[in-house]
């Protein structure tokens, strides 16, 4: 892929990328993303699975629909596109913003990350809120019980309708205000709070690059639109860095 001469220049003089990302980041490594073509979202609604009330009312199929995906996720690796970002961490100060729950990021290696959205890996009772992470529980179609309070035990994500939590959004506004090159990665960016972050981002000065296989709502917000995969296009830019062309 030929690059413009000025997202090239703007690679040279930059200090701090951030990484904003979304299902797309993930597509390359076999995990369905939410609005595509075979998107889970194509599947069910949203509210149906991904919500407070849909777990209270069935807390079952809610349970055995998130170890159905974190079986997909655990059973898949990171791609190049996530491999291209942790190696990017040796030549810039690097954050990663991410929307997606699958822990790839960090098993390509990066190191600042903010789960906007929780983790599918990580679980919690909803009572005491005593941590169950990384743990096989007994029944994959069975909703576990806290050990220590009898508590229903769900998944360390954020549903619709509930608030983001610990300081991943507040971190990752800093990480908006401060980057110099802001790229929007596989991302519909359709849901909020999280689509705030790249905005920020623009708001604050920073060069916005979209790397998406297709225009999206942001399209029009960002510097430049490289279409494609991330997973083609990430290691094109890690070699062009490497390559001196910083
Ligand atoms: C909240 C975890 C506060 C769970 C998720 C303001 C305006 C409008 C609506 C709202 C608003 N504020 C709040 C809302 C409601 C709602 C919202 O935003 N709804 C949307 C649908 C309009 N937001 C909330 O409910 C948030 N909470 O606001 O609480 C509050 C609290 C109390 C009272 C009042 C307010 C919480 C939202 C978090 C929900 N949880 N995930 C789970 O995973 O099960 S969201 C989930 O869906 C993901 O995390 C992600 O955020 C989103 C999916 O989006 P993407 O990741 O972008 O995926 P998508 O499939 O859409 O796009 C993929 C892209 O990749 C495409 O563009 C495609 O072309 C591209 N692509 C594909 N392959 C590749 C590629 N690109 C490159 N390479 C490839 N190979
Ligand atoms: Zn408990």
């Amino acid at each position: 892929m030929e690059f413009n001469p000025e997202f090239i220049e703007q690679l040279k003089k930059a200090k701090s990328l951030l990484f904003f990302t979304g299902a797309g980041i993930s597509a390359e490594s076999g995990i369905s993303t939410f609005r595509g073509k075979d998107g889970l979202w194509n599947k069910l609604k949203p509210e149906e699975l991904a919500s407070f009330d849909a777990f209270m009312k069935n807390p079952d199929l809610v349970w055995e629909w998130y170890q159905y995906r974190k079986d997909i996720v655990e059973s898949t690796e990171p791609n190049p596109g996530h491999f291209a970002i942790a190696e990017l961490e040796k030549y810039y100060n690097v954050n990663v913003v991410t929307q997606n729950v699958d822990n790839l990021h960090a098993r390509a290696g990066s190191t600042n990350i903010e789960e906007l959205h929780g983790s599918i890996v990580r679980n919690f009772c909803m009572d005491c809120n005593a941590f169950y992470n990384h743990q096989e529980f007994e029944f994959k179609n069975k909703v576990p019980r806290c050990k220590k309070c009898n508590g229903l035990i769900r998944p360390d994500v954020v549903w619709f309708g509930e608030s983001l939590r610990g300081n991943a959004f507040p971190n990752g506004e800093k990480s908006a205000k401060q980057c110099d090159i802001c790229f929007v990665v596989g991302t519909s960016a359709i849901v909020y709070p999280a689509a705030y972050i790249p905005l920020t981002a623009k708001q604050y000065g920073a060069y916005v690059v979209e790397i998406n296989i297709e225009p999206t709502e942001f399209s029009s917000q960002a510097n430049l639109s490289l279409w494609g995969k991330s997973g083609e296009i990430l290691p094109e830019i890690l070699s062009l860095v490497i390559s001196g062309k910083k």
